[in-house]
């Protein structure tokens, strides 16, 4: 994987400039990235990726750089526990994709610390084909971090593919509680591969994470699982139709499909059923919306962390804070009044 391991910083770009992200670095790389230059988009995520304060300023700078670009992908996310076969299904429809002349990029994010470097390598060959076909790229997911930092460096990086001229972005997430909504929370489609199982595994999904799904992909229908894999369509088909009418589904969504990552069988028509609900809700102002929505909430995020970072750089608030804490603790002092003598402190 280009850039993978190297050191982040564009400053010494392929030229061998040393800049300190000055304008002309950053219009290069953005140009190079529109482009659509692999290397120059694998560098240009490890710098997002990276938490140094200097690289911070770089990736904000380079981001600004690509944002007249007006690209558009379609992106993509999909979430599934470990095993329904994530890997081995972005590797079938990467390549229905690519096939048809699209251009993919796969961005895997994990904010557990479950993925070690095995199961990248693992990854790698479940998507042999994919990762070595010139109109995809695959990046996986960075060492890990809070939940905060992971979703910002997602965005960034999403928000990069898209510059890059990527047709359809796929975000993979491992199923593990917040991370679904993260990811939900940057795609404008969401799907939630399942395991063809009895009828007691439909408790095992939680209903937040049915409710944020746009489509239901019971993998591996195939073989002897594919009559367990046909009930177990119909039981979220049931299920599905129990939920709440959204406003951004036309008639029949969101809906459960049967898929088979290893025969390929239904995979055209999973991607027939994404491109319907990405026109409906694209002609019906729900795409839009939806991109406008998340567009604010990201920015409301960056201003959180900001802040917060702010009083963490703050020694004598940083103490205050930590005193202030232990008696909340102890039931000295109310958290709302703790709050408010914090935020007193920092308006002197
Ligand atoms: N029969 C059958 N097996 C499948 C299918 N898709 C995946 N598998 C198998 O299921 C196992 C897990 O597949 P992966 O693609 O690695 O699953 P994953 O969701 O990426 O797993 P993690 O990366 O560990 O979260 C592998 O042994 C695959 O060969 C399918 O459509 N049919
Ligand atoms: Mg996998």
């Amino acid at each position: 994987m280009p850039g993978w391991t190297s050191c982040p910083s564009l400053g010494k770009s392929e030229t061998g400039q040393i800049g300190k992200g000055n304008g002309m670095d950053i219009a290069q790389i953005a140009r190079r990235i529109e482009a659509g230059e692999r290397r120059a988009l694998a560098r240009a995520i490890t710098l997002v990726e990276s938490a140094r304060e200097d690289h911070r300023a770089e990736a904000g700078a380079l981001l600004e750089a690509l944002k007249g670009s007006g690209r558009e992908a379609l992106r993509i996310g999909l979430s599934g526990t470990p095993g329904v076969g994530k890997s081995t299904f972005i590797e079938a429809f990467g390549m229905f994709l690519v096939e048809r002349g699209l251009k993919v990029a796969v961005l895997a994010v994990d904010p557990s610390s479950a993925r070690s470097g095995g199961s990248i390598l693992g990854d790698k060959t479940r998507m042999e084909q994919l990762s070595r076909h010139p109109n995809a790229f695959i990046r996986p997911s960075p060492s890990q971090t809070q939940l905060g930092g992971v979703a910002r460096r997602s965005r960034e990086a999403v928000a990069l593919c898209e510059a890059a001229g990527f047709d359809v972005v796929l975000i993979e997430t491992v199923g593990v509680g917040q991370s679904e909504t993260m990811v939900a929370g940057m795609a404008d489609l969401f799907l939630l591969l399942i395991a063809p199982a009895g009828g007691d595994e439909l408790q095992g999904v939680k209903r937040g994470i049915m409710e944020m799904a746009d489509l239901i992909l019971v993998n591996k229908a195939d073989g002897d699982l594919k009559p367990t894999a046909t009930r177990t369509c119909a039981d979220y088909s049931g299920a599905l139709r129990l939920l709440r009418k959204r406003q951004q589904d036309p008639e029949g969504y969101p809906r459960a499909m049967m898929v088979s990552a290893m025969t390929h069988d239904g995979i055209a028509e999973a991607w027939d059923a994404m491109q319907a609900l990405a026109t409906w809700r694209q002609e019906n102002g729900h795409w839009a919306g939806n991109r406008a929505a998340q567009a604010r909430s990201w920015f409301e995020e960056e201003l959180r962390a900001a802040l917060l970072a702010r009083l963490e750089r703050d020694s004598a608030i940083r103490n205050m804070v930590d005193e202030l804490g232990a008696s909340v603790a102890n039931g000295d002092t109310s958290p709302t009044k703790a709050a408010e003598t914090v935020l007193a402190a920092l308006d002197r």
